[in-house]
């Protein structure tokens, strides 16, 4: 009977077949691994209210300088991601001008200098359209980037993030922004719920309180990672 032509089977060389790299980051409690087209990078209402004098964190009481820190590695991770093609999701917390959105026990709670609603240097506080509602220039989004306009603290609450992340095909995220123990921490303990990986970024996450910075980020990766995994700017930049 007629062979095809070429070798005899057991002359066939061995195909050297290359493992894809996935990118793993030194993280606690243990390393964090992603598949970039997976994983969006998630940038927390980075807005002048919460950062900048005149703003709704002041108007708290609240010093807002302890936040600034963030801006400079936070604008280095966003670069190397927009590098690397990772989706890049901002969001915004704030109200429509007729506070419509806004549950009345967030709008009459506490003794605040101004209340949302009110006019202050930069607009009327937290709500949307105005300049103080809008992220800080050094962070600014580019024009394909989304950015989610939310009336809570948590990200997924009354905003189609949830679509968005599961049309794009995102598992993982890396999480950024502020307030550790507020939106951060909102938005990663519903994100875990959803199934997503959640990285948080340390030295890309603020709190205007020291301690609740520090247990804010300890309670993420406690227990075996109960939240998520917790590593510093560099380790991730130096995987993407
Ligand atoms: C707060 C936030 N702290 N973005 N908002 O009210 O964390």
């Amino acid at each position: 009977m007629d062979r095809p032509a070429g070798p005899a089977s057991g002359d066939v060389p061995a195909l050297e077949i290359e493992e894809p790299v996935v990118p793993t980051v030194d993280a606690s409690p243990y390393s964090f691994t992603f598949e970039p087209e997976s994983t969006a990078l998630l940038v927390i209402d980075m807005q002048r209210d919460f950062v900048e004098p005149g703003g709704f964190g002041e108007t708290l009481g609240n010093d807002v300088g302890k936040l600034q820190k963030v801006i400079p590695p936070l604008a280095r991770l966003l670069g190397a991601a927009r590098a690397a093609g990772l989706l890049v999701v901002h969001t915004r917390e704030g109200h429509l001008p007729d506070l419509s959105d806004c549950p009345p026990a967030k709008l009459n709670r506490g003794a605040p200098s101004m209340r949302i609603g009110d006019p202050g240097p930069k607009g009327r506080i937290l709500i949307r359209g105005e300049y103080g509602h809008d992220i800080v220039d050094d962070l600014k989004p580019l024009g394909e980037e989304p950015v989610i306009d939310k009336p809570g603290k948590g990200s997924f609450y009354a905003t189609d993030l949830g679509e968005l992340l599961a049309e794009k095909g995102v598992t993982s995220l890396v999480v950024t922004g502020v307030t550790t123990e507020v939106c951060v921490h909102t938005t990663v303990r519903e994100a875990n719920d959803r199934g997503f990986e959640c990285l948080v970024v340390s030295d890309c996450v603020g709190s205007y309180f020291d301690e609740f910075q520090e247990a804010g980020l300890a309670m993420i990766a406690a227990q075996g990672g109960i939240f998520g995994w917790v590593a510093p700017s560099e380790n991730l930049i130096e995987v993407l």
